[in-house]
């Protein structure tokens, strides 16, 4: 069912070491011959599956649909990576124009293991400085893809460093000055996944079990992806058309098995709410900052850009022939203005993946109750308060842009904007101000959301355990406790809606 292009080694197998434990590969194979253990299912009844036929608005025919595909997957061991013009296959053969590493789209699938060296290489052959921010990863500050360290056409930059950070899905992506917008939605951005010895411990699905998938949303120009120009820079890039790793409209063959899916928005602006329509609830695993404690059964998970989730999908009650589809739905954000100056643009529906099941395999799905506990910033060590507040005016000059600031600010690659002591816990609150959603990623850490107030006024259930990108609706403040632990350095706050971003919503942080 699954392809995948090996270019430099590939899957690593897992390691064989302690207690005798089988290979993931194994294990698949182990638990599919003991078909006589009990299926546990998940989620409740009333299933009301979509046929091929249906005529709702967003829906489409299943034959309008292209293969996903995946990553061709790579190790960080003297890796180097190629940026390059190019162009790429975004389904039925039409290929569109793009910005890739080592020629692929998305970027190479990057799989690593915690306590290895991350030995890569960066080349730049783009017409444009790059440099390459490892998103939820926490290197050392000249690792860590500062917009300062961008190198022109024709150079390299030498990333070395140990991997310090527990099992998760990560990403990667251009960080260049002022152009991140652009460069992710050529396709400068790719999936990196961390494994470590506790999470292969519990025996998540694995292998062709794991589904790895950026979902984004694209403009479409007739049967191509436009080139990146004009950005609005009110509410950022939004598209219509649902892509998974840069395939357009994609569709998935998958067994009557459970699935471990790692889902990453790389989208620039547009917020996700994922559902199953088969009015199964997601069971969400992990976050951006790794495995949750425990499992927990949720019927939708908003996905803003910047941020990832971990989820089982079980399908071991599906029928051969059945479609289920991972949709985004729709939803409004609150913005406490009049009618005529709300946002509007985000919220719309869109079908982000069809599930078609092709083949029945009689395969035990056991979910994990407990799955691993992560070590959070606690609040009651916090010794300071530090408040963010986030304001969006138009431009004075231009009149047609808009300017995103963070306590009046906007982004100055020479300033230094905060000053956090190493090693001590603080109370960081976000404050949304203006009519706008930001997903606020911070550097350098992962913190705890402690609180939200005004708005959806709760902490989300995949807001639990270790974040490194929150969501701040219109009026909402956000509070956390965050602690730096891992290097000392200059890194970044901002706003990931790329158009934001790149418009000067980011502040210097310096760990000292
Ligand atoms: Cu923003």
């Amino acid at each position: 069912m699954r392809k995948t292009t090996d270019i430099s080694g590939g899957r690593r197998p897992a390691a064989d070491s302690g207690g005798g434990r089988v290979s993931r590969r194994a294990f698949i194979r182990t638990v599919s011959a003991g078909g006589a253990a009990a299926l546990i299912g998940i989620g409740g009844a009333g299933r009301a599956l979509w046929g091929a036929t249906s005529t709702e608005p967003g829906l489409r025919s299943s034959r309008d649909r292209n293969p996903l595909r995946f990553a061709p997957e790579v190790i960080p061991n003297d890796l180097t990576l190629d940026a390059a013009v190019g162009s790429a296959d975004i389904g039925t053969g039409i290929e569109s124009p793009a910005w890739l590493l080592n020629q692929t789209l998305p970027s190479p699938l990057i799989r690593a293991r915690k306590g290895d060296p991350f030995r890569v290489t960066l080349a730049n052959e783009l017409p444009e400085p790059l440099i390459l921010h490892w998103h939820g990863l926490t290197p050392p500050e000249e690792m860590d893809g500062h917009p300062r360290f961008a190198v022109r056409r024709g150079r390299t930059y030498d990333y070395d460093f140990t991997l310090e950070n527990r099992a998760g899905t990560y990403w990667y992506h251009s960080h260049a000055h002022f152009k991140v917008g652009k460069h992710t939605y050529l396709g400068i951005a790719g999936m990196l996944i961390v494994e470590d010895e506790e999470e292969e411990g519990l025996g998540l699905p694995s292998g062709d079990r794991e589904i790895p998938i950026i979902l984004q949303d694209r403009r479409m120009h007739g049967a191509k992806t436009p080139s990146y120009s004009n950005p609005d820079t009110l509410e950022g890039i939004l598209g219509d058309e649902p892509f998974g790793n840069g395939v357009r409209r994609p569709k998935l063959e998958v067994d009557t098995a459970l699935y471990r899916f790692r889902i990453l928005n790389g989208s620039n602006a547009r917020i996700f709410r994922l559902a199953r329509d088969d009015e199964r609830p997601l069971v969400l695993i992990g976050n951006d900052g790794g495995l949750l404690e425990r499992s927990v059964e949720v019927d939708a998970i908003d996905l803003a850009p910047g941020e990832r989730v971990d989820l089982l999908v079980d399908l071991s009650e599906a029928q051969v022939g059945d479609r289920i589809l991972l949709n985004s739905e729709a939803f409004h954000i609150a913005t406490g203005l009049g009618r005529k100056e709300q946002v509007h643009r985000q919220g719309h529906p869109l079908d982000l993946l069809e599930l078609h099941v092709t083949r029945e395999v009689d395969e035990p799905a056991t979910v994990p109750v407990h799955l691993s506990a992560p070590t959070l910033p606690d609040p009651k060590d916090a010794v300071r308060e530090r408040s963010f507040v986030f304001s969006s005016d138009r431009d004075e000059w231009t009149r047609t842009m808009m300017q995103h600031q963070i306590n009046g600010l906007s982004y100055e690659m020479g300033r230094v904007d905060e000053r956090v002591p190493f090693g001590e816990t603080e109370i960081w609150s976000f404050t949304n101000e203006n009519q706008f959603a930001h997903p606020m990623h911070l550097h350098a850490t992962h913190f705890h959301v402690l609180s939200r107030t005004e708005g959806r006024n709760r902490v989300m259930p995949w807001e639990g355990g270790l974040k490194d990108t929150v969501l701040v609706h219109p009026e909402e403040t956000v509070r956390l406790a965050v602690r730096f632990t891992a290097h000392r350095g200059l890194f970044l706050l901002h706003c990931h809606n790329l158009e934001h971003e790149d418009v000067g919503m980011m502040l210097n942080v310096l760990v000292e």
